[in-house]
């Protein structure tokens, strides 16, 4: 089948496995992109959006489940989506928490399929010291980034949309066409759209292009 015919159905979702270690982790063959975010800044619930299946990642905030990261697959063989731990559950101790940026360093330096990172902040607290963190691993890997300013339904218009233009200034005079931004509301299901147009640029990228087959 030319690539062309491919289509990723994010409905389609179904949960792989968790992993604790990067061995765990499937196969680093085929395309992943991995949501990252401060805890509760809404990675699950974007993902349950994403694929339209309020059930599939876990939203809620029992710490023995947030230091694994899951694995979903679609329908396209060797595609998946990955939620990734949050950063800085304010409960749970110190130690722990050096535990998991551990293994998310891990996961981010050494994951091969890894095609791009949607990094999701709440709208009303964006960019603080953990997004900070992502932006410049991105840059120094060369890894697209996606921002997705979430909760947008908490903000009115104007300052929603304030928000997105100063954030997508500021990381664009640092990231160039490395980095997109949007703004997100899975209680809303709002620019569910958007996020599929980019998540799709990234996992099937021969889409656009001819087959020379
Ligand atoms: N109003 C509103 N609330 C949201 C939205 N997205 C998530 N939430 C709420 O924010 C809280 C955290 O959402 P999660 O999706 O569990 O956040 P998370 O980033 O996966 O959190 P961790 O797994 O702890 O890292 C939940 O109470 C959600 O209902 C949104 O778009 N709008
Ligand atoms: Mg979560």
């Amino acid at each position: 089948m030319s690539s062309d015919q491919i289509t990723v159905h994010y409905n389609s979702a179904k949960f792989n496995k968790s992993a604790a270690k990067l061995h765990q982790c499937p196969e680093d063959v085929g395309a992943e992109v991995a949501f990252a975010g401060r805890s509760n800044a809404g990675k699950s619930s974007a993902i349950n959006t994403l694929t339209n299946n309020g059930k599939l990642a876990r939203t809620s905030k029992t710490p023995g489940r947030t230091q694994l990261i899951n694995f979903f697959d679609l329908n396209v063989e060797g595609v998946r989506i990955v939620d990734l731990p949050g950063y800085g559950y304010a409960k749970v101790p110190i130690a722990m928490k050096q535990h998991w940026q551990q293994h998310l360093d891990e996961y981010l330096q050494k994951r091969q399929c890894l095609q791009g990172v949607v990094l999701v902040m709440d709208i009303r607290h964006p960019m603080k010291e953990f997004d900070h963190m992502m932006v410049e691993w991105c840059q120094t890997a060369h890894m697209p980034l996606h921002i997705l300013l979430t909760k947008s339904d908490k903000l009115k218009k104007g300052p929603a949309q304030s928000t997105l233009l100063t954030i997508r200034k500021e990381l664009t005079a640092v990231l160039g066409d490395l980095v997109t931004v949007q703004t997100f509301s899975a209680l809303k299901k709002q620019n569910v759209d958007q996020l599929r147009h980019r998540l799709d640029a990234w996992l099937l990228p021969d889409m656009d292009q001819e087959d020379n087959e």
